[in-house]
C-alpha cells in the first residue's frame, strides 16, 4: 500500500517538492503514443551569419545555440543535426542509456522481457518502429518481469474496493499536505475538504474487503469525487473524456506487480471494447451509479 501511495503522490503531486526516492519522472510519462511522432518544441532561432560580421559592441555575446538545444524528442529518440545543421530526432541506441541503479528502474514489456530501464525499453521500441512487433510492444509494468498470477472472478471484485479506498486516502493525504504546495486546485480542495471533515470517514488502514464493501455502501458519496478525480488526472493527452492505453499507463504500470487483477480489471472496464475507457465506463467500473457520473466533477 505504501508503494501505491508513493506512486500516486508523484503522479498527482507534480508540485510535490521532493519525492523521497529518486524515482524517475519519466516513469509517469510512459508515452509511446504513435500519433505524436512530431517532436514537440520550436526550432531554435536561426541566427544569420551576417549579424556576426558587423561588430555591434557586444561581440562574442551572441553565440549560436546548438540546434538541438530546446529541441525535444519523444521517448526513445535523441536529437541529432543533419548535414544542414537542422535538428532531427533519431532512435537512441539502447546501449547509450545509463544502466539501472535500482530494481524499480527496470521495466517489463508486453513481450514479457525485462528492460534495464525505461530508456532501454523506449530505445528498443524505437528501433522496431514501423514493424508489427514494434506496434504491439508497450511498457507493461514497472519492475522486472515476473509471474503475474491469473486473476480469478472473486478477486476481480475486490480490486475496485481497494482501489477506491486508496484513491480517497490519496486525496485526503494530498489535502492534508497541501499547505502551499498547490497539490490540489481550489475546486478540488473544496471537494476533498468535505470528505476530510466527514466523521464517518474510514481512516486509512489495512481493511478487510468486507469492511471496505460495507463502507462503500454506507459512505458511497465519499467515493464519487475520488473516482472522478483520478480520471481527470489520467485524461491529459488529450483531454477528451477517454483514456488511451498510454494515458492509463501511469496508473497501471506501477500497480500491476502489486495487484494481479489490474490488467483484467481495466480490460473489463472497456465495455464497448474500443480500447478506450470513457468516463462512463470508468465510473461504473468503480461502482459509481449512472446518475452520479458527472463530467463537471472531473476538475
Ligand atoms: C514472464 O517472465 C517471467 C520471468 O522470466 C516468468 O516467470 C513468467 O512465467 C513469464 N510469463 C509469461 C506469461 O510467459
Ligand atoms: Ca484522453
Ligand atoms: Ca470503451
Amino acid at each position: 500500500m505504501q508503494a501505491w501511495i508513493f506512486f500516486l503522490l508523484c503522479l498527482a503531486g507534480k508540485a510535490l517538492a521532493a519525492p523521497q526516492e529518486d524515482a524517475p519522472d519519466e516513469m509517469y510519462v510512459v508515452a509511446d503514443d504513435p500519433v505524436t511522432e512530431e517532436p514537440i518544441g520550436v526550432n531554435p532561432v536561426q541566427v544569420e551569419v551576417g549579424e556576426f560580421e558587423e561588430p555591434t559592441g557586444d561581440v562574442g555575446e551572441v553565440a549560436p545555440e546548438h540546434p538541438c538545444r530546446n529541441y525535444h524528442c519523444k521517448h526513445g529518440k535523441v536529437c541529432e543535426v543533419d548535414e544542414e545543421n537542422n535538428p532531427m530526432c533519431v532512435c537512441q541506441s539502447p546501449s547509450s542509456c545509463p544502466p539501472s541503479t535500482a530494481v524499480f528502474e527496470k521495466v517489463c514489456g508486453t513481450d514479457n522481457k525485462t528492460y534495464d530501464t525505461s530508456c532501454h525499453f523506449f530505445a528498443t521500441k524505437c528501433t522496431l518502429e514501423g514493424t508489427k512487433k514494434g506496434h504491439k510492444l508497450h511498457l507493461d509494468y514497472i519492475g522486472p518481469c515476473k509471474l503475474i498470477p491469473d486473476c480469478h472472478d472473486a478477486e476481480l471484485g475486490e480490486f475496485p474496493l481497494r482501489m477506491r479506498d486508496w484513491l480517497k486516502n490519496v486525496l485526503v493525504t494530498l489535502y492534508e499536505r497541501d499547505e502551499n504546495n498547490n497539490l490540489l486546485t481550489e475546486k478540488q480542495k473544496l471537494r476533498v475538504k468535505k470528505i476530510h471533515e466527514n466523521e464517518k470517514r474510514l481512516e486509512a488502514g489495512d481493511h478487510t474487503v468486507e469492511l471496505l464493501a460495507h463502507d462503500f455502501e454506507k459512505n458511497y458519496n465519499m467515493y464519487i469525487f475520488p473516482v472522478h478525480w483520478q480520471f481527470g488526472q489520467l485524461d491529459q493527452h488529450p483531454v477528451d473524456g477517454y483514456l488511451s492505453h498510454t494515458e492509463l499507463a501511469p496508473l497501471r504500470a506501477p500497480l500491476i506487480p502489486m495487484e494481479h487483477c489490474t490488467t483484467r480489471f481495466f480490460e473489463t472496464c472497456d465495455l464497448d471494447a474500443d480500447k478506450y475507457i470513457a468516463l462512463e465506463e470508468w465510473a461504473s467500473c468503480f461502482g459509481i451509479k449512472e446518475k452520479d457520473i458527472d463530467k463537471d466533477l472531473v476538475i
